[in-house]
């Protein structure tokens, strides 16, 4: 986010959910998002599967440069290339999302901005490369974060942003599904509009286990997280009643905010948890929730089964917004009790706003890897990087709790990157828009495996 003393601040705030002080610094919650966009995903039945005639052709014949990074073989795309559409004019990228919009079997991709209109814009994926539609046309301070999941039933993923330090407004747009027609927005709806401001880091899943997702998001000017249930008619409801789950602080530095939230089925029982910031919350019944913390510090956060065998799945923290050690943590008892939760240092260093954190195969070899990525700038008033090293890092896992660091890019700026598959082949690929690094712009990274052969080569 944006130092409150920072022009930005006048202007926008980026896209991350600290709240009170965001004054010092800029950060990233790439990572939670990921997991929380695995979590929500919308489980199709089979009479929801796309008809035959909507699933798409991978795309083929894309422009973008072959390289190799961190071991493995990708095409690069970029929007600083004209391999891919220019975002739009707004400076401060704050968000972006990886889901199937069109339920085509192909994900599309949602990037979310502040300072300039539109606030947010779809990048589909055709069989040619991705189309860029406008979803939001009008100027929203969009802070980092944002969720998708299908909130009137009708089984088409909607989204879900938040506004940022300016705003005390949630908002949610109705995917038209087939109705949907290049060049038409889409129909945007309250969610939240009293109240305190900032909202960076939202989720959708069914935490209560009612048969459909419930919203979870972080108020940071509130030092509040709440979740509420979707209204009956969500396309009427002025805005939705929420339960404070959790007010304080988690563990964050002087002057940085609670941030971060992903779902994920920690102890087993088939419904998904919450988990934020440095805790892990869990449906008690109605109006109760048990909250165990699980690190010192939180941030960014994410899930998975990182070690083979382990009875639970280990849970990832980076500091976001924030400085810190980035640390995945192991459960040792029950998953509900504080104690039985040990860290483990992922990077041996300092991480200086690690804003993306994602799980994934990358290598497809059987074991989970890590993705964690620095900002690169931040600070709105000056034109040159707040740390031109940072590092996008790949930890490539064995499943037995060791995990090889590699860099996967250098000096580059990351912020709510995504690791999913972009092209329909079936491995990971990684999105990335920078928040204020050499914006407007988006890349992509599309995984080719280690096999050179593979490779496609670019058309020009
Ligand atoms: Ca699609
Ligand atoms: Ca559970
Ligand atoms: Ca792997
Ligand atoms: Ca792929």
């Amino acid at each position: 986010m944006v130092p409150d003393d920072h022009p930005a601040r006048a202007s926008g705030n980026e896209g991350d959910c600290f709240g009170e002080h965001a004054s010092a610094s800029v950060g990233l919650v790439l990572v939670a998002m990921a997991v929380a966009l695995l979590a929500s995903a919308p489980t199709l039945r089979a009479a929801d599967a796309p008809e035959t005639s909507d699933i798409a052709t991978a795309p083929s014949g894309l422009a973008g440069r072959p390289i190799e990074a961190a071991g493995l073989r990708w095409l690069h795309l970029s929007s600083r290339r004209g391999e891919l559409p220019v975002p739009g004019p707004s400076r401060q990228q704050t968000a972006a999302l990886v889901v199937d919009l069109d339920r085509d079997g192909l994900n599309d991709f949602v990037l979310g901005f502040r300072v300039q209109a539109p606030a947010v814009v779809a990048y589909r994926c055709t069989h040619t490369g991705w189309q860029r539609q406008v979803i939001e046309p009008d100027y929203l301070p969009i802070e980092a974060g944002g969720a998708a999941g299908d909130i009137d039933g009708d089984g088409y993923p909607d989204l879900v942003f938040g506004g940022d330090w300016q705003s005390n407004q949630v908002w949610w747009w109705r995917n038209p599904g087939k109705g949907s027609r290049p060049g038409v927005s889409w129909q945007r709806y309250p969610v939240k509009n009293h109240g305190a401001n900032q909202h960076h880091d939202q989720c959708l899943a069914d935490f209560k286990g009612a048969g459909k997702p419930q919203l979870a998001y972080w108020n940071q000017r509130a030092k509040t997280l709440f979740v509420a249930d979707i209204p009956p008619d969500p396309c009427r409801a002025d805005a939705w009643p929420a339960q404070a789950v959790f007010v304080g602080s988690t563990g964050e530095n002087p002057g940085k905010y609670a941030e971060g939230m992903s779902a994920f089925d920690i102890d087993g029982d088939g419904k998904p948890e919450l988990l934020a910031g440095n805790h892990l919350f869990k449906f008690a019944g109605p109006g109760k929730w048990s909250a165990t913390k699980i690190a010192a510090s939180g941030g960014l956060i994410v899930a998975g089964r990182l070690v083979h065998g382990a009875r639970h799945p280990q849970i990832v923290i980076a500091p976001g917004d924030g400085s810190g050690p980035v640390l995945w943590y192991e459960c040792r008892g029950n998953p509900l009790d504080s104690t039985s939760w040990v860290g483990h240092d992922l990077a041996g260093r300092t991480m200086i706003h690690p804003h993306s954190l994602q799980i994934a195969d990358l290598d497809a070899d059987g074991n989970l890897d890590i993705v964690v990525a620095e900002m690169a700038k931040w600070t709105e008033r000056q034109s040159r990087p707040d740390n031109p090293n940072a590092e996008a890092l790949v930890f490539f896992g064995d499943g037995k709790g060791k995990f090889r660091k590699a860099v996967f890019q250098s000096g580059m700026g990351f912020h709510e990157a995504r690791v999913a598959d972009l092209d329909g082949d079936g491995r990971p690929d990684i999105l990335n828009k920078p928040y204020n690094w050499d914006t407007p712009r988006v890349d992509v990274w599309l995984n080719r495996g280690r096999d050179t052969t593979s490779l496609r080569p670019a058309t020009r």
